[in-house]
């Protein structure tokens, strides 16, 4: 039967290769319904030559592809492209987050044929059934598809799914396909840092995060039982001795991160995981001790900014304030789990006078809080607007001339690509002085304090730069740090968690 499904996940960053969870759990999906085939455009020189191969055997229908902003658009646009031209009779599938939220553009391209909007487990297989049997689309949940008359629809979304009842991920198909232990990289964890996923969506509403249109303050999780014995296989399998939890939001669950960690003590592996300050600081003083002792060791949040009306705009649940951040910050400290905070600068305001204002505003909060604790890890991010429409920040935005591109093919630009990288946003509020002075605050911070998570560096390397960061740090004069970025850009290559990170 010609009806194999080749399932792709295009090149991301480069520095790191971290198991591709997109597609490995849309392969756990239709895993002993349908033959399929992994290609990774992260641990191949030249994935287009490896699709052609396979597309040309004539025993593919259908290519699925995942899609997140930015880097993963230069594969996914055109090799979905040269498909159209190539093999007019493959059906082309779009899933992932950038396919979800920019949709329209993505199903007015003209080769795309269907996008998976949100979580893919039933989605997926009933489509490639209705595909195979000739049923109607409209009864299938979270798809998008065009009619005839070439008319989107937005098909119903379903309501989470019990995460314990998905089907198991196929490690093993996964590791027929490209050797699990190439997955398994150093980090400042381990040797050995398996990437994996264990919830979906996140139960809050921030108006500037792209993980609000799809699970609309949605949040399920699988249980530490068996987020325990995936680890388990993965450690005993290939030998993973650290983990990053890429889950939105890993601690929503006082209950369930307690009941993860007791499994974890005595395992010596060390965890990151993302998650809010409003809730973790809810958590008991044992919850945080145990977590440590279990391995925990860097948690990354959302602190976004020190000022609370902002705060309240972005819609950070109205719990989260400037005083907290700062007291939080402290209380990490006090347990030695390093808090990774980030920072969005460049929020809209009424005037540029306001937008300055704030910028200086976020500069100095940040240094108020590496004075608390210094070995906070600050992330700074330019914000870039996602289309939340109906947000009061949506409206604004778009008032203030703000546009996405029109075409698919636009997103490939430069601009857009470092705006989707959120490190240079098209945004009409911001100037380049404005762009200009964040980056140099960045510089600056990062040589004063570099990063933990750069294993790369040495310890005479971290001196040299903390010693020139330092001055200009202490001084407050961030102006043109050109010896700066000469030395983290030759001697260096500064890893930038911002970049390269989630
Ligand atoms: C891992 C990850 C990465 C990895 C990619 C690793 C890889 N293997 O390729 C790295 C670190 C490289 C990365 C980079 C970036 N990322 Co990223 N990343 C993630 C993260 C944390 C997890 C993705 C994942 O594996 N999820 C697990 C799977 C199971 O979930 P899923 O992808 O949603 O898949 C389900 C559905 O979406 C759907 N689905 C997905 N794909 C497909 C495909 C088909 C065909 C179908 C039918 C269904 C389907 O079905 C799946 C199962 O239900 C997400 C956040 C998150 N928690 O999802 C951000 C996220 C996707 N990243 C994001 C961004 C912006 C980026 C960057 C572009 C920017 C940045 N500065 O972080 C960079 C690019 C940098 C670069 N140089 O490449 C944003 C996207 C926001 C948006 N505007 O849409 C997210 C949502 C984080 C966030 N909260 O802001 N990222």
């Amino acid at each position: 039967m010609n009806n194999k499904v080749l399932l792709f996940n295009p090149r991301s960053a480069n520095s790191k290769h971290r198991v591709p969870n997109s597609i490995l759990q849309v392969g756990a999906s239709i895993h002993g319904v349908h033959e399929f085939a992994f290609v990774d455009g992260n641990l191949e020189r030249d994935p287009w030559a490896v699709i052609e191969g396979y597309l040309a055997t004539g025993a593919f229908r259908y290519f699925a592809c995942t899609v997140m902003p930015g880097p993963q658009l230069r594969e996914a646009i055109p090799f979905s492209k040269k498909i159209r031209e190539r093999f007019p009779d493959i059906i082309t599938i779009w899933g992932g987050y950038f396919a979800s939220n920019q949709y329209k553009v993505v199903m007015n391209s003209g080769y795309v044929d269907f996008v998976v909007y949100g979580p893919g487990d039933r989605a997926f297989p009933a489509l490639l059934k209705a595909l195979e049997t000739e049923a109607p689309y409209e009864v299938i949940p979270n798809l998008i598809w065009k009619t005839p008359e070439g008319d989107i629809i937005r098909n119903s979304k379903e309501a989470l799914l019990d995460q314990d009842a998905l089907p198991q991920l196929p490690f093993d198909t996964l590791d027929s396909f490209y050797p699990m232990r190439r997955y398994l990289n150093p980090t400042f964890m381990g040797k050995r840092t398996l990437a994996y996923h264990s919830s979906v969506g996140c139960p809050f509403k921030c108006s500037f995060c792209a993980v609000v249109p799809i699970y609309e303050a949605r949040w399920r999780g699988k249980s530490a039982e068996n987020i325990y014995r995936d680890i388990r296989y993965v450690k005993d399998t290939w030998g993973a001795d650290s983990i990053e939890f890429h889950d939105n939001n890993f601690f929503v669950s006082e209950k369930r991160t307690v009941a993860f960690s007791k499994r974890m003590l005595g395992e010596n592996m060390q965890w990151w995981g993302e998650g809010r300050i409003d809730t973790i600081d809810q958590y008991s003083d044992e919850s945080l001790a145990l977590m440590r002792r279990a391995g925990c060791r860097m948690i990354f949040f959302g602190a976004e900014t020190g000022n609370d009306d902002l705060l309240k705009q972005m819609d950070k649940g109205g719990r989260q304030t400037g005083e907290q951040i700062r007291r939080f910050a402290a209380r990490m400290k006090q347990f030695d789990i390093i808090p990774e905070y980030s920072f969005v600068l460049g929020m809209p305001g009424d005037s540029e006078e306001q937008v300055w204002a704030q910028i200086e505003s976020d500069i100095d909060f940040i240094r108020q809080i590496k004075a608390i604790n210094p070995a906070t890890e600050i992330i700074i991010y330019i914000y870039s607007p996602v289309p939340t429409e109906g947000s009061e920040l949506y409206e604004r935005i778009t008032r203030a001339g703000f546009r996405f591109p029109e075409t698919l093919e636009d997103w490939l630009s430069p601009q857009w690509e470092s705006f989707d990288l959120r490190r240079n946003p098209l945004t009409p509020w911001l100037t380049p002085a404005m762009v200009r002075r964040i980056r140099d605050f960045e510089s600056v911070l990062n040589a004063r304090f570099p990063t933990v998570s750069d294993i790369r560096i040495s310890g005479a390397q971290r001196r040299v730069l903390r010693a020139l960061g330092a001055l200009r740090y202490n001084s407050g004069f961030f102006h043109f740090p050109y010896e700066i970025r000469a030395l983290q850009k030759f001697w260096l290559r500064y890893r930038q968690p911002e970049i390269e990170g989630m």
